[in-house]
């Protein structure tokens, strides 16, 4: 409320500033000059046309219609610019991808990351880049490829099933949500720690609750964000955001110093141990890159690549049972190209993948409808540039509108459709890319590191669970919103479903 008073005082104030100051922007610009530009007032910049009830993508689509795909903002003192076209995105992120790579700071990004010594959130520097490179190179150790991880994957996809299994045998609605999460975790948890969680772990139990107490809270462009000095206020967002990062920041602590404890050159368990190697080598060469990255750079590390393993790869399985419930037919159809495919008396693998396009082209619709991130992160521009005919400058921030390139009208015919079938090849056999607006794991020097990690546990748990189980909606409740809720992920409304057998696979 107090902080609402303030608002309030300060729009009245930079409302007679203005008239005094005769009114910035509102006005297309030609060709050369800044994008057009939103209204924007000293102090509080263009919150005022920023109100909507709609989540910031959305408002972000719709404010084309009044600027075209190319606009400009004050959050703040800060200028941004919002890119809703495909070949500007790309312009962004990947022909001029460097001098777009920069990061902007923000009172709770700085939180989470200890002033941005992560990777997502960390501003670009030749440490960043070494840094990046490092775990580049032990998540392809570890990641795809390695029989390893694709043998945790089927373990964690096993559990998985016997969970829904005992549910389905029990006819009670279950809420698929804490049983995808632990599942996911259990995977990044091997991956990196070489542990895994049982059902009810107090510590599993403890790191649900903070994950989510930092995805409600974290980038999503708040007050305190648009204006640091709010933090004086009593802020329960930012006191909420503290204490998940501070539950997060002691469970990260005590698994590196168990690491670095009983580390060794000669074996390398998991990916903490390649990054402590990696770290090593690169201080015995004594580089001034090297030099930078300290003891919570890898902290940090690990809680980006557990946040991003986790979160992401979660919601976007949510989103996927939330659609196959809204389209059974969709769900059919993939349980009959896996019974046709496989047979009935063995699991899918990694290397079925190629023989099911239904399943991929599935996928590639669920992320295009309802993309993870759907603003990205927004970038910032390292020096003087442009982008198609308008001018940018140094410092100004890009706001790649993903949500905008996936829903683009031009490209996609009817974006609102849930419709697997327009990523295959006019025969239905095999998946193909139908437009260039599509983008699910970005692009350029800040691409998702974990994209192949990713697409392989999509595939692997989605073939398991859909080979054995139907879902649907349990008796006498609506289906799931597909609505979702804004934040750094777009997340699905909590939903629960009817799981049933399939034939064959009753026991
Ligand atoms: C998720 C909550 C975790 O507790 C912390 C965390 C770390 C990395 C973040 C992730 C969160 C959300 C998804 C992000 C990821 C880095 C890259 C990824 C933002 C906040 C995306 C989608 O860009």
């Amino acid at each position: 409320m107090a902080w609402f008073l303030f608002i309030s005082v300060l729009s009245v104030v930079a409302l007679a500033v203005s008239l005094l100051l005769k009114l910035r922007g509102g006005s297309p610009r030609g060709p050369g000059g800044p994008p057009p530009h939103l209204p924007a007032l000293p102090i509080i910049g263009s919150l005022l046309s920023l109100r909507s009830a709609d989540p910031p993508h959305l408002l972000f689509q719709r404010l084309q219609e009044k600027y075209g795909p190319t606009y400009s903002l004050m959050m703040g003192a800060h200028k941004v610019i919002v890119v809703n076209h495909h070949l500007h995105a790309k312009e962004v992120l990947l022909k001029k991808s460097k001098i777009f790579a920069g990061r902007a700071r923000s009172v709770t990004t700085d939180l989470l990351t200890r002033g941005g010594k992560d990777i997502a959130f960390g501003d670009y520097s030749p440490t960043w880049r070494l840094h990046r490179k490092m775990v580049h190179g032990a998540l392809c150790m570890f990641g795809e490829g390695s029989a390893s991880i694709e043998n945790i994957v089927c373990q964690e996809s096993r559990a998985l099933c016997s969970t829904v299994s005992e549910a389905a045998s029990r006819g009670v609605p279950l809420d698929l949500s804490p049983e995808l999460t632990r599942a996911v975790t259990n995977v990044v948890c091997s991956l990196c720690f070489s542990s895994s969680y049982d059902r009810d772990d107090p510590e599993f139990c403890s790191m649900l609750r903070y994950s989510q107490g930092i995805v409600d809270t974290v980038a999503k462009d708040s007050l305190v964000d648009l204006f640091p000095w709010l933090q004086i206020f009593p802020n329960a967002d930012l006191r909420l955001l503290k204490e998940c990062v501070a539950a997060r920041d002691r469970l990260l602590h005590r698994k590196y110093e168990e690491h670095k404890a009983d580390y060794s050159d000669q074996v390398q368990r998991d990916l903490l141990d390649a990054l402590l190697r990696a770290k090593r080598s690169a201080e015995n060469h004594n580089t001034a890159e090297a030099a930078g990255l300290s003891d919570d750079h890898l902290v940090m590390t690990v809680g980006d690549i557990f946040g991003a393993g986790v979160e992401t790869t979660t919601t976007v399985l949510k989103w996927a049972v939330a659609y196959l419930i809204h389209y059974p037919q969709v769900q059919t159809r993939i349980q009959e190209e896996l019974d046709g495919r496989l047979g009935l008396d063995r699991t899918p693998q990694l290397r079925d993948r190629g023989r099911l396009p239904y399943l991929e082209a599935t996928i590639r619709e669920v992320l295009r409808i309802r993309p993870v991130a759907p603003l990205l992160i927004p970038h910032v521009a390292l020096a003087d540039t442009s982008i198609g005919n308008f001018k940018v400058s140094k410092g100004d921030r890009v706001i790649v509108n993903l949500w905008s390139l996936h829903h683009d009208q031009q490209e996609w015919g009817n974006p609102d459709t849930f419709d697997p079938g327009r990523f295959l090849d006019e025969e239905g056999v095999s998946p193909v890319l139908p437009s260039p607006s599509y983008l699910p794991f970005g692009a350029g020097v800040r691409v998702c590191l974990g994209e192949s990690l990713a697409k392989m546990e999509l595939f692997l748990f989605l073939s398991w669970t859909l080979q054995r189980f139907s879902f649907s909606v349990p008796a006498g409740r609506p289906p799931p919103s597909l609505d979702g809720k804004f934040g750094v992920v777009l997340q699905p409304a909590k939903y629960e479903v009817h799981a049933t057998p399939r034939p064959g696979w009753e026991t």
